[in-house]
């Protein structure tokens, strides 16, 4: 292996990996030009699995979106409507939200995902009544709610601290925070894309804030678009950063940018190569954060399996009722089964492990052949 490192100009690269020496910007975008994509992927590889050994995480989880009307134009976002009333707008009661979780009946479930568009009518009430209801019905669920952009949207519109928001949700039942809204933390790309809405610095003080208050949350990067490889590494250093101060990040997870009925249609999807290599560089760069998810439902099932032997060590989990991936074209199923999960996780090679949202164990499916 060493030869073909060297070949493809990554032996210091390997070398400071396994020393556990920082990369740098410059080193971020080496990986990422590099042609040798296999050669990225048995660095980034060699570092998931002294991590993780053939471990891999997923969750019994339903994901939920209870309105689409949403006052930010996004120009990626298939998703979202203006206003209520606009042609396939939705905006669920919240007892039809509670009516999802009771179908589940008593399926095992251990985490409720639930990001909104940010909808201009609903009072504040709408989403502590939201989160308490839900705890009614299953007390013992974790309440993984609203992007950082919904929690920036509600203090602007509320007339709120972003920490007296973070505060009143908490009390309400809310435990983390998803990694949704971070797209490209650049100004400049943001500014294209989604001027509208809450910027970087913002989207990271909120994570901050929510580590601050004792909850964890994840960190998303939507790439294949305008951004520059310079402005991916840039992303993930500043994701790094956040968790050098708290050390509250769970999960890093790059989104793969599907351009179906969105403003951004002309541009072509990202490749599985390109998936791969994102992977494998945001699990190399991001040295403090112990989780990299290939969000099958982003990235497409089989190269999410592959993503495994690249970095990542987690396929998220059932999910069940999403929309947001589908209205953008992803050809995936809307929900897998935890045996489904189980069964493409060993069929990669692998060893499935069934966690919750804070990556404790709730079930190992099989110990046979399980690295320490
Ligand atoms: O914030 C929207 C992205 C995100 C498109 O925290 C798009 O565990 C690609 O954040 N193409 C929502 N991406 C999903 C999300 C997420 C998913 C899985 C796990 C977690 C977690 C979080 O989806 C949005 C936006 O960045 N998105 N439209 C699109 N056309």
């Amino acid at each position: 292996m060493r030869a073909r490192l060297k070949t493809a100009g990554l032996v210091d690269i390997a070398d400071k990996v396994e020393s556990r020496e920082r990369l740098s910007l410059d080193e971020g975008v080496r990986l990422f030009e590099t042609p040798d994509l296999l050669a990225l992927g048995w660095i980034a590889n060699r570092e998931r699995e002294r991590r993780h050994g053939d471990r891999t995480y997923f969750n019994h989880n339903l994901r939920l979106e209870a309105t689409n009307v949403c006052e930010a134009s996004c120009l990626f976002c298939s998703f979202a409507r203006l206003k209520p009333g606009d042609p396939g707008a939705h905006t669920m009661t919240l007892e039809q939200v509670f009516g999802k979780l009771r179908q589940r009946g008593d399926e095992p479930l251990t985490e409720i995902h639930i990001v909104n568009g940010l909808h201009p009518e609903l009072p504040f009430s709408y989403y502590t009544d939201l989160l308490s209801g839900l705890k009614a019905i299953r007390p013992g669920i974790h309440l993984k709610c609203f992007t950082a952009v919904e929690i920036a949207f509600f203090a602007d519109h509320y007339g709120k601290t972003d920490r007296d928001v973070l505060v009143e949700l908490k009390a309400a039942g809310l435990d983390s925070l998803p990694g949704g809204g971070a797209e490209i933390f650049a100004a400049r790309v943001r500014q294209k894309i989604c001027h509208d809405k809450c910027d970087g610095p913002r989207y990271l003080s909120i994570h901050r804030i929510a580590h601050a208050l004792g909850m964890r949350t994840n960190v998303t990067m939507l790439y294949g678009h305008i951004e520059t490889l310079e402005e991916r590494v840039d992303h993930l250093l500043q994701t790094r950063a956040l968790q050098d101060d708290t050390g509250g990040l769970q999960a890093f997870i790059p989104l793969a940018f599907h351009p179906d009925n969105n403003q951004m249609r002309k541009l072509p999807p990202p490749s599985a190569s390109e998936t791969l290599r994102v992977h494998a560089v945001a699990r190399l760069v991001l040295d403090n954060v112990d989780h990299i998810k290939a969000y099958w439902i982003s990235c497409g099932v089989e190269v999410a399996q592959t993503a495994l032997w690249f970095g990542a060590d987690d396929l998220d989990g059932t999910v069940q009722e999403e929309t947001i991936y589908h209205m953008a074209g992803s050809s995936t199923p809307t929900a897998l089964s935890t045996g489904d999960i189980e069964r493409l996780i060993r069929d990669a090679g692998r060893e499935p492990i069934e966690r919750d949202t804070l990556y404790n164990v709730v079930r190992v499916p099989s110990a046979v052949g399980l690295r320490a």
